[in-house]
């Protein structure tokens, strides 16, 4: 287990699949964690993790943001999507992350439906510039309900962003493609 600031660096964490889906895609710089207490870099063997092998789980409330700037299109339309979880630590809730696209913020709580430790949230955005910055934080400061000290939080996974490629198209065209509104363009952890 990592924790501390650190940047993916690691293939096998899933980071960096630009896609070709246009000329939007290039290499990205890695999450940026601006506290060494602020994360704790989870797998599936130990925790309930949504997708693959690792995840996030956010501590420390406003202290620990983790963040990635994206390449974008100014007034272009995107998504920002990602797994909201509960690592199955005992963590006390509620839990919730404040989530940043640009300048678009929105607090989520973690909700699952009983069969789930994790659900799928998103944020629309217009970009305002050629690098969009996207961050997360945890809410709350939570710790475990077993020693009521050790620190905790919402998990986050499967962090995506998709360009809405039908905001360059005509009406009519839109009409004819709207299933193909949504393309992936950054697959960020
Ligand atoms: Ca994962």
């Amino acid at each position: 287990m990592e924790e501390g600031p650190w940047m993916f660096r690691n293939t096998s964490l899933g980071v960096l699949l630009p896609t070709n889906l246009d000329e939007e895609t290039s290499s990205l710089p890695g999450w940026i964690v601006e506290s060494n207490r602020a994360i704790r870099y989870i797998d599936s063997d130990h925790f309930a993790v949504p997708g693959g092998k690792r995840a996030i789980e956010l501590l420390s409330g406003k202290e620990g943001i983790i963040s990635q700037m994206v390449e974008t299109k100014p007034d272009k339309d995107y998504s920002l999507t990602f797994s909201l979880g509960h690592a199955d630590d005992k963590c006390k809730e509620p839990l919730a992350v404040m989530a940043f696209a640009g300048d678009q913020a929105q607090n989520i709580h973690y909700t699952p439906n009983s069969n789930s430790t994790f659900q799928t949230a998103n944020l629309n955005f217009t970009a305002k510039a050629d690098r969009t910055r996207i961050a997360f934080y945890s809410i709350y400061y939570n710790t475990r309900s077993d020693d009521m000290s050790s620190l905790c939080g919402p998990v986050v996974d499967d962090v995506r962003v998709w360009f809405a490629a039908a905001t360059s198209l005509s009406k009519f065209a839109l009409s004819r493609l709207s299933l193909l509104i949504f393309g992936l363009l950054w697959l960020l952890l």
